[in-house]
C-alpha cells in the first residue's frame, strides 16, 4: 500500500457543503428537494456531478439507466473496483443530504487523493445511483439493481402520474433502455459496496456522536392498496346505507398504525392517499393508498403484513366494499459484511472518535448490490434525525468528519483475500 501521507488536515467539509447546496438546486420546485428520476433536474444534477468528478482526477459516464459512475483507475488498469455511492434522487419536498451526501463526500475524498497523485491496487468507482426513492415510477433500487443485474424490465412499462412509461422517460433523458441488462456487473470485478449517508435517525445525535457504522439495513414491503365501494349523493344515502371507500381507507389505515404501535421493532406507515371521484358532495367510491412496512426481523415484519391484510379484508367486508392490495417492493433485511464493518470502525477510530454501530431503519442501495458483493454503510449525524423533509440538515463538522473516516478507510482499505 502506498505509505504518502495525504494533507488530511484539509478540511473537506466545507467543499462538501457548498457541493450539496449547488446540487440542490436541481429541484422540481416546492419547499426542500424534490429531484426525481430522469427528469430534467436528474440531467442536471448528473452532469454538475460529471464535472466534479473529471476535476477529481475520475473518468464519468452516464448508464444506460441514468447512473453517474466515475472510476479512479487503479495502479494497474482493469483491477477490480471498490464501489462507493449513493442515489441521486429525492423524495418530494425531502431534504439536501439524503444520498447526495454520499455522492459528493466520496468524489471529495478521490479529488483529495488525486491531489496526492495517490492511486491503488484497486480501482475506486463513485456512483450517483439514479433512483432509490421510487417516487416516480413506484418502484426502488433502479439504478444498483440494473448493477446488480437484478433490474426487472417489464417495470420499463410503469407510468408515472403523467402516463409517461419508464422507457420513454429514459429515452427523453438520452440513454437507451434496452441496454440496462448489459450493465450487470460481474461479481469478481468488485470488491465491495461502502455506502455513506445521514442516519435519518435520532441516535447518534442523542449520544453526541457524528458518526456510526451500520451492521444491517431493516427489510421493508411497499403495497399499494385499492378499495371500491359505491360512489353516492352526500345528501341523500343514509349513513347505514352507505359504501364508502375512503371512510373504509381510514379504518384500515388506523388498524395499521395500530397494530404497529403495539409491536416493537416495527414501522408502519401510510404515506399517499387519493379519493375520487374528490367532489365534497359525492361519496367516495374509490379510494387508494400505500403501506410501508419495516422491522429489522423479516419474520416479524412478514406477521405483520399478514395479520394487517387480514384485519383489512375483515373491515371491508363489514363495510361492503373490496379491496385489491399489491406488493410494489419487497426487500428482506441484509447484514453488513464484518470484515468491512471492522474496517469502517477501524477508521472512525484512525479519525478520533468513539465507535458505534447502529441498525438502519432506512433502505438503501446496499440492498440491491449485496446480490453482487459484501456492503458496508457509515452514518454521520443528522440535526433532530429529521429527513424526508426541507429541515434535513447536517453541520459543516460532521459532513467533513464523515468525509475523513471515508478517506482513511479508503486508504486502508484492504480487500478480502
Ligand atoms: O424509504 C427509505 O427507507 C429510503 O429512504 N428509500
Ligand atoms: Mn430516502
Ligand atoms: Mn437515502
Amino acid at each position: 500500500m502506498l505509505e504518502k501521507t495525504i494533507k488530511l488536515d484539509q478540511n473537506l467539509g466545507i467543499q462538501i457543503m457548498r457541493r450539496l447546496d449547488a446540487l440542490s438546486l436541481f429541484s422540481e420546485g416546492g419547499d426542500g428537494v424534490t429531484r426525481r428520476f430522469a427528469t430534467k433536474e436528474h440531467r442536471q444534477a448528473a452532469e454538475m456531478i460529471q464535472s466534479w468528478m473529471r476535476d477529481a482526477g475520475m473518468e464519468p459516464h452516464v448508464d444506460a439507466a441514468g447512473n453517474v459512475i466515475g472510476r479512479y483507475q487503479a495502479i494497474t488498469l482493469d483491477a477490480p473496483a471498490l464501489i462507493i455511492g449513493s442515489h441521486q434522487d429525492t423524495v418530494r419536498q425531502g431534504g439536501k443530504y439524503d444520498g447526495a451526501y454520499g455522492i459528493v463526500a466520496p468524489i471529495s475524498c478521490i479529488s483529495a487523493l488525486n491531489d496526492e497523485g495517490v492511486h491503488f491496487p484497486f480501482a475506486i468507482e463513485v456512483i450517483a445511483f439514479c433512483d432509490e426513492e421510487g417516487v416516480r415510477f413506484n418502484t426502488t433500487l433502479l439504478g444498483s439493481r440494473a448493477i446488480a443485474g437484478t433490474f426487472d424490465m417489464d417495470g420499463l412499462e410503469n407510468t408515472d402520474s403523467n402516463g409517461v412509461t419508464m422507457s420513454n422517460a429514459l429515452k427523453e433523458f438520452g440513454t437507451n433502455p434496452n441496454e440496462i441488462p448489459d450493465l450487470a456487473r460481474n461479481p469478481n470485478s468488485v470488491l465491495g459496496f461502502v455506502e455513506i449517508h445521514i442516519e435519518q435517525g435520532p441516535i447518534l445525535e442523542e449520544e453526541g456522536l457524528a458518526l456510526g457504522v451500520v451492521t444491517a439495513i431493516a427489510g421493508g414491503t411497499r403495497l399499494s392498496a385499492r378499495i371500491t365501494g359505491l360512489a353516492g349523493h352526500a345528501g341523500t344515502v343514509p349513513m347505514d346505507r352507505r359504501n364508502d371507500a375512503l371512510t373504509a381507507a381510514a379504518e384500515a389505515i388506523l388498524a395499521v398504525e395500530s397494530y404497529c404501535s403495539k409491536v416493537p421493532g416495527l414501522v408502519g406507515t401510510v404515506g399517499r392517499i387519493s379519493a375520487a371521484p374528490g367532489a365534497v358532495n359525492v361519496i367516495p367510491g374509490d379510494a387508494t393508498f400505500t403501506i410501508d412496512i419495516r422491522a429489522g426481523d423479516d419474520n416479524l415484519r412478514r406477521k405483520a403484513l399478514n395479520d394487517i391484510k387480514v384485519e383489512i379484508k375483515a373491515l371491508c367486508v363489514r363495510r361492503g366494499v373490496e379491496i385489491e392490495m399489491g406488493t410494489i417492493h419487497e426487500s428482506d433485511g441484509c447484514q453488513c459484511a464484518p470484515w468491512l464493518i471492522d474496517q469502517l470502525d477501524a477508521a472512525v477510530t484512525t479519525s478520533g472518535h468513539p465507535q458505534k454501530r447502529l441498525i438502519s431503519g432506512a433502505g438503501h442501495d446496499g440492498m440491491a448490490m449485496e446480490y453482487i458483493t459484501d456492503i458496508g454503510m457509515l452514518f454521520i449525524r443528522c440535526e433532530g434525525g429529521i429527513s424526508h423533509h426541507p429541515a434535513e440538515a447536517i453541520s459543516v463538522a460532521d459532513a467533513d468528519a464523515g468525509a475523513q473516516v471515508l478517506l482513511n478507510f479508503i486508504k486502508n482499505f484492504k480487500p478480502q483475500t
